[in-house]
């Protein structure tokens, strides 16, 4: 039975402070006297939650007072920030970079909504979240503020359960299975995503007597395994194509030894999404890079011809398969996803639905060690990657050109790109691509030798996810440096990085690369329409003045020659905190200042001949 809370608030302030010592003491009993936000909270510790970034409101004071005395005690810690979507992106690259949890808490309606908006980075990367939003009340005594405003029921509930999944704690004694549901889903074994509770204004504070602890749920860690399925028909296929090629997304991040097998053993060229860069080596002679509507010219070569596709943890977004016209040559498919309808995206497949690296270790001894002679294939993937090297080195030595906007040569996005790169390697620093022109570049340009090495957020492309990410690294029990990559709109969409980074440790640099617009939908619009529309500002901001605004913030200016960039990284790589360089950009027409376009897209004006492809295509 839930009774009212009957104990004064200086009485229960205390209680939770004995039970906070009592769990760090491990001696907690297991039966105890306490509110549901305290049952919440040390719900989510049992699961090794103990990170939260909150922008608390009205929604959600219950919760933070809980929070205010679970961290004296030490047991968890808690970051104020100043936007429910830098929390939502920093939670989300915690855990995508370290492994470790974290809980974004806001309050009702336009926090919570926020955050539900930047969700869409963990949805679409495959990334376990704890969402704790504030909602409304149960009793429906009138509308709250910032509810929505409608005569029904439970609408929060079925916009964060079309986002994914979500509990309303509606009812309190209902904790442990929502608690489960959470778990499940935020550490699902090969298909994360977040999980969205709703904590309703006038439960966060419900008695619980005598609850009984025992009913929270621990951390799952289940497994899944290798597919049941036709191997001796994959590797006859396999056998047979002339020209194999490997496409890998992000489900087969992690497989980089299965996958050099395969390549070696299946005589393949590697293909793969943004998201999955450093799967294996750059230089590994088989990698094309990626492939897609921006791909590269190898990449793209090896899609437009191979024969066979075997498509690896991959979900076939527009941007990796060119709006389904990415293999036009394709005879058959082998799809190993553990997501079945992932697994059967494209017709004339074999799907072989199981964990992706346990599928390939049962694959890859099918196919046996005997080399195929796939050669004239090969060869020719060979020669273009050849040739996309020298056509990035071709950007590298000319990294200058005259700009309209500046009103005097500037560094190009992909010389910048390469020398912040490159010394981002050297120092071991952690890469966070913004979207946009920058990401493109960035994926087109970045050589990874090991996954980890770069976090191009290119599920949701979210802009303002990469300076926000930057909070993770001194928030990580083991704090790291990175350095996020942005350009001039996203950083403005996600400036509070400058006061919550200072605020909280963040170890790391902003490499902001202004070209006074949003480039790369400027980029589209002239490619489609032949002119732009509202894309750009003709005003020069001082970002620079920006950052020094913050204390501790370092602000940099980058220059306009390759010398005076590395001067600044290396200024940025010695300050402890964060740092902000500043350097102007070219855009424009010029092939020297982009890395060119080599697929097809499902966007604009070009849908009716992408269609149409996609339909002669039939795959
Ligand atoms: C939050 C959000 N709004 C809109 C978009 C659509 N979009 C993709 S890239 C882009 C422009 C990015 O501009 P900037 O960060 O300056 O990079 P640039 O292309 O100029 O290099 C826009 C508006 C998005 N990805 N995310
Ligand atoms: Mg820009």
């Amino acid at each position: 039975m839930v009774s009212s809370n009957k104990i004064s608030q200086n009485e229960l302030t205390h209680q939770r402070t004995e039970h906070a010592a009592a769990i760090s003491r491990g001696d907690l009993p297991c039966r105890v006297d306490l509110t549901l936000s305290e049952a919440l909270v040390i719900g989510l510790l049992r699961q090794g939650v103990k990170t939260y970034f909150t922008v608390f409101g009205h929604g959600s004071t219950e919760v933070g007072e809980v929070l205010r005395i679970y961290q004296s005690a030490g047991l968890l810690n808690v970051f104020g920030v100043r936007s429910e979507i830098e929390a939502s992106h920093a939670a989300t690259a915690l855990r995508w970079t370290t492994d470790e949890k974290a809980a974004v808490v806001t309050s009702i309606g336009p926090g919570a909504l926020q955050a539900l908006a930047a969700s869409l980075v963990p949805a679409s990367d495959g990334i376990g979240v704890w969402y704790l939003f504030g909602d409304e009340t149960t009793e429906d005594e009138g509308f709250n503020m910032q509810q929505i405003p409608k005569h029904e029921q439970g609408l929060f509930l079925q916009m964060t359960a079309t986002m994914g999944r979500a509990y309303s704690l509606h009812t309190p004694l209902a904790l442990s299975t929502a608690l489960q549901r959470g778990a499940a889903i935020v550490d699902h074994p090969t298909r994360p995503a977040p999980f969205y509770l709703l904590l309703p204004l006038n439960t966060q504070a419900a008695w619980l007597p005598d609850f009984n602890l025992e009913e929270l749920p621990n951390a799952g860690s289940s497994t899944l395994g290798a597919a049941e399925g036709d191997y001796l028909q994959a590797a006859q296929w396999i056998r047979e194509a002339e020209r194999v090629i490997v496409k890998v997304g992000g489900g087969g991040r992690k497989a980089s030894s299965e996958l050099a097998t395969l390549l070696e053993r299946s005589a393949a060229v590697l293909v793969h999404t943004p998201i999955a860069t450093g799967c294996i080596s750059y230089s590994h002679p088989q990698n094309m890079g990626v492939g897609g509507s921006k791909g590269t010219l190898c990449g793209n070569y090896a899609m437009d011809h191979a024969d066979l596709l075997v498509a690896v943890g991959t979900r076939a977004v527009c941007q990796s398969d060119c709006s389904r016209t990415g293999y036009p040559k394709v005879k058959h498919v082998i799809n190993i996803n553990a997501d079945l309808e992932d697994a059967t995206h494209y017709t004339r497949t074999l799907a072989l639905v199981g964990d992706v690296r346990k599928t390939l270790e049962k694959l890859n001894p099918v196919l046996g060690s005997d080399k195929l002679d796939k050669t004239a294939w090969l060869t020719a993937c060979a020669e273009k990657k050849a040739a996309w090297q020298t056509f990035k080195m071709q950007r590298a030595l000319n990294p200058a050109l005259h700009d309209e906007y500046w009103g005097k040569p500037v560094l190009t996005q992909p010389a910048a790109i390469k020398i912040a790169t490159d010394w981002a390697k050297t120092k071991g620093a952690v890469c966070f691509f913004d979207a946009g022109d920058v990401q493109a570049n960035g994926f087109q340009i970045v050589e990874d030798e090991r996954p980890g090495q770069t976090f191009t957020e290119t599920g949701a492309s979210y802009m303002g996810f990469a300076v926000s990410a930057l909070l993770a690294t001194g928030v990580a029990s083991r704090p790291f440096y990175a350095l996020a990559l942005t350009g001039d709109g996203s950083f403005t969409m996600n400036p509070q990085i400058l006061i919550d980074g200072a605020e909280h440790k963040a170890h790391g640099c902003i490499l902001l690369l202004d070209n006074g617009r949003m480039g790369a939908i400027t980029g589209l619009q002239k490619d489609q329409y032949g002119t732009s529309f509202a894309t750009w500002n003709t005003l020069h901001v001082d970002y620079l003045a920006w950052a020094r605004a913050v204390p501790g913030i370092l602000a940099l200016d980058g220059g306009s020659t390759p010398d005076s960039l590395q001067t600044a990284l290396v200024q940025a790589g010695h300050h402890s905190g964060l740092s902000l360089i500043h350097i102007p950009v070219y855009f424009g027409q010029d092939p020297m200042g982009g890395m060119g376009v080599y697929g097809r897209w499902n966007v604009g004006n070009w849908c009716e001949d992408v269609q149409s492809l996609r339909h002669k295509i039939g795959l």
